[in-house]
């Protein structure tokens, strides 16, 4: 057992990830609404050697592309602009490809089929549920997935031009 923990140590200094070994398996979740305060879904999240691995699972959207983030307040209210902007504590640039990006609550662009739903799971290696860690997703003012209306186009700035803000979800921690 000791082995193996040296071992995940070892990777996670090669590859300069933030991940350590002592928060793998921490958990935390997030239940999305919509502006309405109807239902949307909830993620979960989970601390992995590769780095977090999210579940998501959401209903009663349109159908299409959809950009996902981790945004820097863990507050939804009104419109969600009270989730401040995308979650970026190194102070890097927006998108996948952007040169001097991405930031640390970039995400992959969730696809929603014709039912309205969506069922799915990604890992980012940019965040991490450890508190120890400058791109923690637990920071003093928490942190909040922000759901948009249209595709991120992983780089303009400041929300990957995908239009508005529909769903809003507060990260808590899970014991
Ligand atoms: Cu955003």
């Amino acid at each position: 057992m000791m082995r193996i923990l040296f071992q995940v140590a070892a990777v996670a200094l090669v590859a300069g990830v933030t991940t350590s070994a002592a928060a793998v398996g921490e958990r935390a979740q997030s239940e999305l609404k919509g502006a309405d305060g109807r239902e949307i879904g909830t993620i979960r999240m989970v601390e992995t050697t590769a780095g977090v691995l999210l579940r998501i699972k959401l209903k009663g959207l349109a159908p299409g592309p959809h950009g996902l983030h981790i945004h820097e307040t863990g507050k939804c209210e009104g419109d969600f602009k009270s989730a401040g902007v995308i979650y970026n504590p190194l102070g890097a640039k927006h998108g996948y490809l952007n040169d001097e990006g991405p930031m640390v609550g970039d995400l992959p662009n969730i696809f929603v089929g014709a039912s309205g739903e969506v069922e799915v799971e990604l890992v980012s290696p940019f965040v991490t549920l450890n508190r120890e860690a400058e791109e923690t997703i637990f920071d003093a003012d928490g942190t909040a997935f922000v759901l948009f209306e249209k595709a991120d186009d992983y780089l303009s700035d400041p929300d990957g031009n995908a239009g508005g803000r529909i769903a809003c979800g507060v990260i808590a921690p899970v014991k």
